[in-house]
């Protein structure tokens, strides 16, 4: 029965959703936990702004401009902001490791904050349109989306010419961090190319805060490592001579997903300012394109990701295959392909699962507790919602939307959850995680 099913189930996620963004504000910006992740981070800012603009509108706009002031030179919006209060070995990799302000100096990576060097997914455009929505008015007073405009558009610029690695006119991510889901079994062949960081030369501050067995392996951090340190120790350049020698480059469906619904965002936002939309909306349309022609897999139902060292498609299906369905201009029939997929064998959609996973339940590398090998996670679930009645599922979305209230709350806002069951795992109070169940309910 659709969620609420008795008022006090509202009530207490409101309650519990207003807390968890009340005690992870810090002030300008919101953690996505008060332990694990004691910084700023990109897509999380995004998604935590999208719920946020319901308990406060403002309050959401200084979280994305705060993240927006992080901004480097080149357009790019780093995924981690650290807060300089915060103990260097609370969380690892930290700012002595990333060294932004030297290492990133000649791509003009701010002064005043340290910052990672990569990048997570583009939401920021579509969250910024979202929290403008939520009071109108008050925003043009203050002259919110002007302000953000001239920043977003450097942040697709910035993607669209530094980050087209495969030359098709996709987007291109150089570190697994970057797509968000970490240790995807997407990322286990590419991965398998690199050399790991000696274990004796980081410690990883994330076993102090979540079960290992949640979590990624001390192999996948040697590499993460190692790749972090490479893009560095080149200053941060993604193209120009020697660009091949970056080990890693993969074109994420996920990802380009997320620009693509961005960039429509952007074209609203343009309109609301009196600037052009028609560069966005061309934009998005070569992107839809290309998203199809290079990543589109009919046998399987699904959008696959490339690998543009090891050549060819990842025979691997993650949901991030499944978040083009975000995607307005979508062609119809792709649409209904990924629709029939999500409610297939490989994703259990109103089948034997409570949420979708974060990958293929028939899967070799298949574990519903490891982090992106499995568990449900919230802001693919919200996509998923959103997605789904974009494309004229709404049954299947009201399903969604009940399900993911639910284990929000059943799971103390767990950072993600057993797909089956919707057990807790990973951290709880997870910033998305209320934020997000808090866009759904109101
Ligand atoms: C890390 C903060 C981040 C998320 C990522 C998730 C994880 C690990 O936590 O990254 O140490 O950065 O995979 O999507 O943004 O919540």
């Amino acid at each position: 029965e659709p969620f609420p099913s008795a008022p006090s189930a509202s009530a207490r996620l409101l309650h519990g959703a207003r807390r968890v963004l009340l005690e992870n504000w810090t002030g300008a910006s919101t953690v996505p936990s008060r332990g694990l992740y004691p910084h700023q981070w990109s897509w999380d800012s995004a998604f935590i702004a999208i719920g946020l603009r319901h308990l406060s509108a403002h309050r959401a706009q200084r979280e994305l401009e705060t993240l927006l002031a992080a901004q480097w030179g080149d357009g790019r919006i780093p995924h981690i902001v650290f807060n300089p209060a915060v103990p260097l070995d609370a969380y690892f990799p930290s700012p002595d490791f990333w060294r932004s302000s030297s290492a990133g100096a000649a791509l003009g990576a701010p002064t005043a904050v340290e910052t990672s060097g990569i990048v997570q997914p583009p939401v920021h455009a579509l969250a910024c349109l979202l929290v403008h929505l939520a009071d109108p008015r008050a925003s043009a007073l203050r002259g919110f989306l002007a302000r953000v405009y001239p920043r977003l558009a450097a942040w697709h610029r910035y993607l669209a010419e530094h980050r087209d690695l495969g030359g098709g006119g996709l987007v291109s991510v150089v570190h697994p961090w970057e797509p968000g889901m970490d240790n995807s079994p997407c990322w286990d062949a590419p991965l398998a190319r690199v050399e790991p960081a000696p274990p004796d030369t980081f410690r990883r501050a994330d076993l102090d805060h979540g079960a290992a067995a949640d979590r990624p392996t001390d192999l996948d951090y040697g590499r993460y490592v190692r790749l972090a340190a490479d893009y560095r120790d080149r200053g941060y350049r993604d193209g120009g001579a020697g660009s091949a020698a970056l080990a890693f480059a993969v074109e994420d469906p996920g990802v380009n997903a997320l620009l693509i619904a961005s960039e429509h965002a952007l074209a609203d936002i343009a309109t609301t300012v009196g600037a052009d939309p028609t560069p966005h909306r061309s934009r998005a349309r070569r992107l839809t394109a290309a998203l199809v022609e290079r990543l589109w897999d009919p046998a399987a139902g699904l959008f696959l990701c490339r690998d543009l060292r090891g050549g060819g498609l990842i025979p691997e299906l993650s949901a991030a295959g499944l978040l083009p369905l975000i995607v307005p201009d979508l062609p119809h029939e792709i649409a209904a392909a990924l629709i029939r997929t999500a409610s297939g064998p490989h994703f259990g959609l109103g089948g034997p699962v409570r949420l979708v996973p974060s990958y293929d339940l028939l899967g070799r590398a298949f574990d519903p507790y490891r982090y992106w090998r499995g568990p449900a996670w919230f802001n693919v679930n919200w996509l998923m919602e959103r997605g789904l009645r974009q494309h004229g599922a709404a049954d299947r979305a009201d399903a969604l939307r009940s399900a993911a209230l639910d284990a929000a709350v059943s799971s103390g806002f767990a950072e993600y959850v057993d797909p089956y069951t919707a057990e807790a795992r990973g951290t709880r109070d997870f910033g998305w995680t209320a934020a997000l169940a808090l866009d759904l309910l109101v």
